[in-house]
């Protein structure tokens, strides 16, 4: 048998999509910034005129999965990070434009096979909202830690699994989701996961 799991120490093969809620930008620019300094000090080139990264804003997390999947739907994508901020106090529709947000995203991932991270803070108010995204932490360090690890977990499945593909395409030197990385990288018993 084999045990899967993501590691970080690769960060430089994957590219990853951001969409961004403009909704409460005030939050969802601080908590870019935390996940693009996660993924720049584990060597990933967060400069959207590289090849690594790209951005897509939409006006509020209501728009997110639509946006979400038609980027996973490229396969140009190791994982999709979602980023939004819904605030309770502000809104009597926050359970709709949560509940929607939640479920789309989780939809996506599911119907894509890419993964997309769940980026969403959901909170009463902006205080907590801001708390969250830079003053006591910031929790765009942990969805970026996130995307890092699933990116990883997803492409050591795809090695380990019955993919004949897979092959041909390692050694294209091309970045994302068939991103030849070194052989360490594999699962180490592969075989058994196609059973
Ligand atoms: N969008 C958010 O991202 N956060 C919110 O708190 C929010 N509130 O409060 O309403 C919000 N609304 C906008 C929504 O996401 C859509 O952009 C809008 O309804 C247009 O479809």
């Amino acid at each position: 048998m084999a045990v899967f799991e993501g590691t970080f120490t690769h960060a430089s093969a994957f590219r990853f999509a951001f969409v961004i809620g403009r909704f409460n930008d005030l939050v969802t620019n601080k908590i870019l910034a935390g996940c693009q300094d996660c993924l720049q000090r584990h060597g990933v080139n967060v400069d959207p005129h590289a090849n690594q990264v790209d951005y897509a804003w939409v006006p509020g997390c209501f728009e997110i999965p639509m946006v979400a999947r038609q980027l996973a739907l490229t396969n140009r994508y190791d994982a999709v990070i979602c980023l939004g901020a819904v605030i309770r106090g502000q809104t009597p529709h926050f359970d709709y434009v949560a509940g929607e947000a939640t479920k789309g995203i989780a939809a996506t991932a599911l119907q894509t096979g890419v993964p997309i991270i769940f980026g969403i803070l959901t909170v009463d108010t902006m205080q907590q909202a801001l708390e969250r995204a830079g003053i006591k932490s910031n929790k765009g360090w942990d969805y970026a830690m996130n995307a890092l690890e699933m990116a990883s977990l997803m492409h050591s499945l795809r090695q380990g699994g019955d993919r004949p593909a897979l092959n041909s395409e390692l050694g294209s030197g091309d970045l994302g989701q068939n991103a030849a990385l070194p052989a360490s990288f594999v699962a180490a018993e592969p075989s058994s996961f196609s059973s």
